[in-house]
């Protein structure tokens, strides 16, 4: 009473973790395996049966079997994860990204259970989860969305006058979707029907939720997020943006912090907006807002996710702030100990996603057995991988192996250190995307900073003509190559008339053998 806590009460408000389970997989839950660890916290991991040999089970303090390989009857499986979670004697679950992590009634069941989510309450979840009311909730905070429906709408009529009245091109999109998911671009009214018959069908598969709501689309946008944390204690702050235009089929390829594009202002502008949302939903732990920027740099708010993201890692480097302990911390009752005013971006950090996918033929997945691994380092080079040499990569899960994170005082000087650290980076036994970073980081609009979304399409396009270019200079080298030996021996055999076949060449290697033979 009057303000004089008792020790329960204060336990109860911050409680270090002596145990968490990671209910995740490969590189992710190697980071976080990491941040445990420097933490002193045990680690337990979950895998299925097709990771029993995996880096993250390699690592953790404690592993726990949850099933078969398909997703769905082991990282998916919420009450399989639980009952490892219980089992283990676990305080707290980290749900890394993808799988359970934005899962509402994931984090309800663990609440439920007196297992701490490691991330914002379940209603948030949900709340940001409906994509409309995540727009109304950003509308009341006073940011600006992009022109569309604050609803989904039901009938086709209705979203026809809808799209008249914002004005073609729109973007249909699932209300229960993000990530591009269920989105379609939709030209002109006639394009309309097909459209949603598309859209809804896809949504309905991906989220058993076919609810359509529209948005004015923005032309050649650039896609920027904005990181953000935010305490029990009320304390809620931004750590700046990440460039995240480079992307294909809606995955990102290459992030980078600071945006080449965005300003000072702007900076300030974003950080202020994505804070007053954050404040307005009462947001805890870690979460992104992500914001399209038009060509004259207005900024739209797009869409919230509640989670940690694969691209953290350079947020980390350019503020020096470990995100993943801050959200755990943040789930121990903890206050953040720093303030807006003590973070800055120092400096420049990219992060190249490794993925086992083979560029040179549309991006397909290169599953398979590593057979030889030699992973960049040196001075500004993290490479968080969740893989081993001799490891199997599974065909079941997300294909990405790796993040390639490099810091330099510059973006120039970060743009060369990658280029260094993807020379170094040799992996046997599957195709990677490395081949395909060095190509982006040599071309003359991502060195300059001038991408927008368009910009793999494009590179693609362009190293598509190269390479039919450079294919038919060759098919013609070696079509005058064999035609020349092919003159050249008619003309001998017409010389000698003996028959003998041997040119400069053969001669050459008959002394050369000769010598070897005569050498040893
Ligand atoms: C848009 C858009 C244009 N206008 N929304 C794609 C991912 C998802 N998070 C949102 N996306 C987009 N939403 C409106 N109203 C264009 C995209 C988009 C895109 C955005 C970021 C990076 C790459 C992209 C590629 C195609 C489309």
């Amino acid at each position: 009473m009057r303000g004089e806590r008792t020790r329960g009460e204060v336990r109860a408000e911050s409680r270090a973790f002596r145990k968490i389970l990671i209910a995740n997989r490969g590189e992710i839950a190697v980071r976080v395996i990491r941040a445990c660890r420097e933490m002193e916290i045990q680690a337990v991991a979950v895998y299925s049966e097709a990771d029993r040999g995996a880096l993250h089970v390699r690592l953790a303090d404690e592993a726990r079997a949850i099933g078969p390989a398909p997703s769905r009857e082991s990282y998916l499986h919420v009450e399989r994860v639980l009952e490892a979670a219980v089992a283990s004697g676990a305080e707290a679950v980290h749900p890394g990204y993808g799988f359970l992590s934005e899962n509402a009634a994931f984090a309800r069941a663990c609440e439920d259970r007196g297992l701490v989510f490691i991330g914002p309450r379940s209603e948030t979840i949900t709340l940001m989860g409906e994509k409309t009311a995540a727009r109304r909730e950003a509308v009341e905070a006073g940011l600006p969305v992009v022109p569309g429906t604050l609803e989904p709408l039901g009938d086709e009529a209705a979203l026809a006058r809808e799209a008249a009245r914002i004005g073609y091109p729109v973007m249909v999109k699932a209300a229960a979707g993000g990530g591009g998911k269920g989105m379609r671009l939709v030209g002109s009214a006639a394009e309309l029907p097909s459209a949603l018959a598309r859209a809804r069908s896809e949504a309905r598969g991906a989220f058993g939720d076919d609810r359509i709501y529209l948005e004015k689309a923005i032309v050649r946008p650039r896609h920027i997020e904005i990181q953000v944390l935010a305490d029990r204690h009320g304390n809620a702050i931004h750590l700046f943006e990440r460039e995240c235009s480079i992307q294909r089929r809606h995955q990102k390829v290459i992030e980078e912090s600071p945006s080449p594009l965005v300003t000072p202002e702007l900076r300030e502008r974003m950080g202020t907006l994505a804070v007053a949302l954050v404040k307005r939903v009462g947001y805890l732990g870690a979460g992104t807002l992500e914001f399209l920027v038009d060509g004259d740099r207005n900024p739209y708010f797009l869409e919230m996710n509640t989670r940690l993201q694969v691209e953290h890692p350079v947020t980390e480097e350019v503020t020096g702030v470990d995100l993943v302990k801050a959200q755990i911390r943040i789930a121990q009752g903890e206050a953040l100990s720093f303030g807006q005013r003590d973070l800055e971006q120092r400096g420049h950090a990219i992060e190249c996603r490794v993925y086992a996918e083979d560029p040179e033929a549309g991006f397909m997945p290169s599953p398979g057995r590593i057979l030889a691994l030699r992973t960049p380092n040196g001075p500004g080079v993290r490479d968080d991988s969740g893989v081993y040499e001799g490891w199997e990569v599974p065909v079941h899960y997300d294909p990405l192996i790796s993040k390639l994170v490099v810091w330099g005082p510059t973006r120039q000087d970060a743009i060369a250190r990658m280029r260094r650290a993807v020379t170094e980076y040799k992996v046997l036994g599957i195709q990677t995307t490395l081949p395909f970073f060095q190509r982006v980081l040599r071309h003359p609009s991502f060195v300059a900073g001038d991408i927008d979304t368009s910009f793999v399409d494009a590179a693609f396009a362009e190293a598509d003509r190269d390479r039919a270019r450079g294919e038919a200079v060759r098919v013609a080298v070696a079509a005058a190559a064999i035609r020349a030996f092919r003159e050249r021996r008619a003309a001998r055999l017409e010389r000698s008339g003996d028959g003998a076949d041997r040119s400069a060449w053969w001669d050459a290697g008959l002394r050369e053998a000769q010598g070897w033979r005569g050498g040893v």
